[in-house]
């Protein structure tokens, strides 16, 4: 495995100097953030992040994201340009060296809590998300101010796009994904990168809006659109976790087993009656045997990349909710001494 950290680019309060003082680190996760969603990444950003990153002393191999324009999960006809667009930052990416594109096809909203700075019994703060909350909340009146909603729509354009999805299914969805993948798969083969999708987070329904990318049936039928291991997954334990119905250690195993996890995301849940809080990342924590889970991964030869997922806000630290520098380190440590064990047991 190769440990890997999420970085927001220049204006990150976590700069690369900080992240690369974090033991075992490799890799950095990052994109380029100065383009509208669906358009074409120039070459000289992509550069940039490249030589900063390389500079630090990291290495630039993983994307996350390259989102997908919405016309694309829609199936609208303008989709093949946006399709178009989607495979020139492949082959611009895969020149750069890039080994893996995380993306995801969540429709409309990206992950969903109902409040971002829940206190913890020892007085850390954390992303939560809880059914009394959600009942609450509604995009078309509310106001639109959680994080993963993207803050280019207004209530208009917002109305316009729920209307859209009023006309699809979650078979239309299928579909959609369907044809996306055949398309930009054949292009990901050519360049040698990794498309690894990221599970729709929570896994389940919002606001009426369809999700698929859910269970683990869900992910069977997904990998069988297109059957190449371009065509995989970035693992989230965590948003998957959040649904009781699915068994993370099998999962892991089964699909770390098949070549097809790429990246994953190591976070852990607690599950509620119908939400779930955000927690340390140490089993004990949360509902997720992390233990188990990292044994599956080194017993099947994983060697792909890992990060820590969403960390929790502790030692008074204040920044983007979910990803400061203090308990996403605790958690690579953690994974770190947990795959050192793994590693020497098998000698
Ligand atoms: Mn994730």
């Amino acid at each position: 495995m190769k440990m890997s950290f999420r970085w927001y680019g220049e204006d990150d309060p976590v700069t690369l100097e900080k992240i690369r003082q974090i033991p075992n680190m490799e890799a950095v996760v990052t994109a380029v953030y100065d383009v509208p969603v669906g358009e074409v990444w120039s070459e000289t950003s992509i550069q940039h992040l490249k030589t900063l990153t390389e500079d630090a002393g990291l290495s630039f191999d993983v994307i996350e994201s390259v989102p997908v324009h919405e016309d694309i999960k829609l199936g609208k006809p303008s989709r093949k340009r946006y399709i178009e667009n989607y495979k020139e930052n492949i082959r611009r990416l895969g020149k750069a060296g890039i080994k893996v594109i995380c993306y995801n096809f969540m429709p409309v909203f990206d992950w969903t809590r109902t409040q971002l700075d829940r206190e913890l019994p020892d007085g850390s703060t954390a992303l939560v998300y809880y059914p009394e909350q959600i009942e609450k909340m509604d995009p078309m009146t509310g106001e639109l101010s959680l994080p993963g909603w993207d803050a280019s729509y207004t209530k208009e354009t917002l109305r316009v796009v729920f209307e859209e999805y009023k006309k699809i299914t979650e078979e239309d969805l299928w579909a959609n994904l369907e044809y996306f993948l055949k398309e930009i798969i054949p292009v990901a083969e050519e360049a040698n990168v990794k498309m690894a999708i990221h599970q729709d987070d929570p896994p389940w329904n919002i606001f009426g809006l369809p999700r698929i990318i859910t269970c683990e049936k869900n992910l069977d039928r997904m990998l069988k659109l297109v059957d190449s291991p371009y065509n995989g997954l970035t693992f989230c334990t965590g948003s998957l976790g959040v649904s009781p119905e699915n068994d993370i250690v099998h999962m892991v195993d089964k699909y770390s087993a098949m070549g097809r996890i790429h990246f994953l995301h190591l976070r852990n849940v607690k599950i509620l009656d119908g939400g779930f809080e955000e927690t340390a990342h140490m089993s004990r924590y949360g509902s997720l045997d992390m233990v188990e889970i990292l044994k599956n991964l080194y017993k099947n030869g994983f060697d792909g990349y890992i990060r820590p997922d969403h960390g929790r806000m502790i030692w008074g630290e204040a920044g983007r909710p979910g990803y400061g520098l203090y308990d996403r380190a605790l958690g690579a440590a953690y994974i770190n001494g947990i795959w050192e064990t793994l590693q020497k047991e098998r000698r």
